[in-house]
């Protein structure tokens, strides 16, 4: 029945290809040009139908507008149906990891990746939309769902900004694995995050803003909260808010989104006295963005407003004199005793806007350790596992920094991944099986990763060792040691080289890496700064005598000796994507690859060159080859045997004697399996098609009603 529906739909989709195009690319006839895969993607993008298969793979492009297919109807539709059954659809998706996870009981995650503005954060809140709605519920289950629904509001309002490539631009990775019970029912979530581009707080570039909870506040804020924080409603009136000059985004409406935040945030357990420090802190760093610093006769910084102070003092719950001293002074500590030095203006500013940088940037930290105390699950039985991957996209701007580099590099690595998930080790294993196998060649990028992670010799390692040196280094010495170690890399691009290799002239404090996605020209003012992230420690103890308790959580005693070096910026961040490659590598993996159709942010414009270039650079083309060739499953000979298929063949059943690779033979044979339809490798048999799968299920399903009835008429009176 299954495989008959499957059918139907293929050949729906063949008889409208002409209109709608092809649903499952494997299905293309023309399958190795890249002209024809442009073609199916556009005719299908100008029909709204924006996702398209290569096999299991979702393809996704960003339609730039609403569309009728995220209802409540629609997700029933595709709640439990095979995959291939109906067209397209990130349900589908959804559900079919769902059901994957159920029938194995084993843990999977979804790696949604693509370009800034490509749909990654849209094609994550779908999914998790269908889990909530799709899981068995109770009123405890509902709790839990709503508060895995709500943490993503929060979590957007601090740690997503417009940009100019997205509106609604994630600053911060995001994983989140969302757990579920036997039954399927979703019983909790753990979230982890990744690197906060704090850099945002203290300034935007034109055109862009601070994170939207600032913005939301100023707007959408009660008229006593705000006069409680000592704001005013005028996002023009904060330093903070204005160095982007576009406070006001057409496409955003703070005042709506900061009531989902307010009601967000009481669902998700946030006490009153929570909120109420939360808001302290958000404020404060505004009133501290308003801080201003002049010459005193001595030439050190002195306060020029002791107003914004005062709302700092009250909102901290530190005494006014002790701030004040804190930022403008820092402390040396000599053999016997303490000596304060007063900072010169520039310091002082510097030393201001490192704070409001460490407060934010440790607030977020907190925030999802609190979102996770919410979503945690106390029951310790086993349960299984969907992690869903949502980090910030490839980007490039005119002026592109540290910040860039680290996004940048973190996309390079989830390319890496997704290689080494599906180009690499799925044609090695054809050869470790001895499947004969016509091997299809791809761009590896693993030397870039190399050229920005290797010990010793990459760019990282450079950057640290440059910030080892501080009072002799300086960005432009971290500049020339890169051009001198790495000048002759083919993926770097120095000021000496650059005519010769890429005939693009660079200026002389930039170097461009040839990025798997695209080039990328980097300044390099302010990397060493950035990946020191220098918080005077005199800063910090002023920060513990806060009265606020977030904050005080925040700056606590116990920190680690602050004598010794911590880890740099960019350090941290490669161990800890280290750490979630480690993660990722446990479970089984499924793909969402977003596609933005044009750079305009526009509905109905698909622009051929653009979209060309991701369908490269995401390997599409190298995995469509893969899949055609290939075989969309694979299982274990006894794993084969045992769990699903020995039921189905009665020679084998109750308890095969044999190898499990004779049991699987004899299975295949008994269930009419042609020989082109599947192949078996030295520990595992490959089958080509889900459509042979989906019948063999169906068989399974229809043996286990037999037995049941037959169990039944037994025991009958019984
Ligand atoms: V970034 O790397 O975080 O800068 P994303 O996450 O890839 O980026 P996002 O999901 O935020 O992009 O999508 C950008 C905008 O495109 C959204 O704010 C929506 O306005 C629009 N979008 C994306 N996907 C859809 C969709 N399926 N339906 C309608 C969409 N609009
Ligand atoms: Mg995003």
């Amino acid at each position: 029945k299954t495989c008959n529906r499957i059918l139907r739909n293929m050949e729906a989709s063949l008889t409208a290809r002409d209109r709608v195009g092809i649903q499952d690319f494997v299905l293309l006839d023309a399958y190795t040009s890249e002209s024809a895969f442009l073609d199916n993607l556009r005719k299908r993008f100008h029909e709204n139908l924006i996702y398209t298969y290569i096999g299991t793979l979702l393809v996704s492009v960003n339609p730039y507008k609403d569309l009728d297919i995220y209802s409540k109807k629609q997700m029933d539709t595709y709640m439990g149906v095979n995959f291939f059954e109906l067209p397209p659809h990130i349900y589908a998706l959804a559900d079919n990891v769902f059901r994957t996870m159920q029938s194995e009981f084993n843990n999977h995650f979804i790696l949604i990746s693509g370009e800034s503005g490509s749909g990654k954060t849209e094609a994550s809140k779908k999914i998790l939309q269908f889990y909530a709605v799709s899981c068995p519920s109770t009123k405890l289950l509902n709790n839990v769902r709503d508060r895995l629904l709500l943490s993503n509001p929060v979590l957007e309002a601090f740690g997503n900004a417009k940009t100019l490539r997205n509106d609604n631009s994630s600053r911060f990775g995001k994983y989140m694995d969302i757990q579920f019970d036997h039954q399927g029912g979703a019983v909790g979530g753990h979230i982890l995050s990744y690197l906060l581009e704090k850099s945002r707080v203290v300034h935007q570039n034109h055109g862009e803003r601070n994170f939207h909870i600032f913005y939301q506040l100023v707007e959408g804020g009660e008229e006593d909260l705000l006069r409680w924080l000592g704001l005013e409603r005028n996002c023009k009136h904060y330093s903070y808010l204005v160095q982007g000059d576009c406070a006001k985004v057409s496409s955003i409406n703070d005042k709506s989104d900061w009531k989902t935040v307010r009601k967000a945030l009481s669902v998700i357990e946030f006490s009153e006295s929570d909120i109420e420090h939360l808001f302290g802190i958000i404020a404060s760093v505004l009133h501290m963005g308003n801080i201003k610093f002049d010459t005193d006769s001595r030439g050190y910084a002195a306060l020029s407003n002791n107003q914004e102070m005062h709302w700092v003092s009250k909102l901290l719950g530190i005494p006014n004199q002790v701030l004040q001293h804190g930022l403008t002074h820092r402390k040396i500590e000599a053999k016997t005793e303490e000596v304060f030095s007063p900072f010169s203006v520039d310091h002082a500013v510097f030393a201001r806007d490192a704070l409001a940088k460490a407060i934010y940037g440790r607030t977020f930290n907190w925030l999802v350790s609190k979102i996770n105390e919410s979503l945690a699950n106390k029951d310790s039985s086993r349960k299984t596992v969907i992690g869903l991957l949502d980090i910030y996209g490839f980007e490039v701007f005119s002026v592109n920094s540290f910040e860039q580099f680290c996004i940048n590099y973190c996309n390079e690595k989830l390319q890496q991944l997704f290689i080494q998930l599906t180009l690499k080790s799925e044609q090695e294993e054809y050869e470790v099986e001895g499947i004969e196998w016509e091997p299809v060649p791809y761009f590896n990028n693993k030397i870039i990763c190399d050229l920005v992670e290797e010990k010793f010799r990459g760019i990282i390692s450079l950057l640290d060792e440059e910030c080892l040196r501080p009072g002799e280094a300086t960005d432009l010495t971290f500049l020339e040691k890169m051009e001198e170690k790495m000048g002759g890399h083919p993926h770097f691009v120095t000021h000496k080289l650059a005519d010769q290799k890429t005939r693009k002239t660079l200026e002389r404090g930039d170097f461009r890496l040839l990025h798997y996605a695209g080039e990328v020209t980097y300044c390099v003012v302010g990397f060493l700064d950035k990946n020191n992230d220098l918080l005077y420690r005199y800063g910090k103890e002023v920060m513990r005598q806060s009265k606020n308790a977030i904050i005080r959580h925040c700056f606590p005693y116990s920190e680690p000796d602050t004598k010794k070096r911590p880890e740099t910026v960019v350090t941290q961040f490669k161990n800890s994507l280290l750490g979630l490659a480690e993660i990722l590598m446990s479970k089984e993996p499924w793909y969402v690859r977003c596609i933005k159709p044009n750079e305009a942010k526009q509905p109905a414009h698909f622009d051929d060159v653009l979209v060309r270039h991701q369908m490269k650079y995401l390997g599409l083309m190298e995995h469509l080859r893969v899949r055609r060739a290939g075989f969309a499953y694979r299982r274990k000979y006894d794993i084969f045997l045992q769990r699903w298929y020995k039921p189905l063949c009665p020679d084998t059943w109750p308890n095969w004697k044999g190898t499990a690779a004779e049991g699987v033979q004899r299975l295949v044979k008994h269930l009419g399996y042609k020989s082109d339809e599947y192949k078996m490798g030295r520990t595992k048999i490959f089958i080509r098609h889900p459509r042979t799968l989906f019948a063999t299920e169906d068989s399974l399903q229809v043996c286990k009603h037999q037995l049941a009835t037959r169990i039944q008429a037994k025991y009958k009176g019984y």
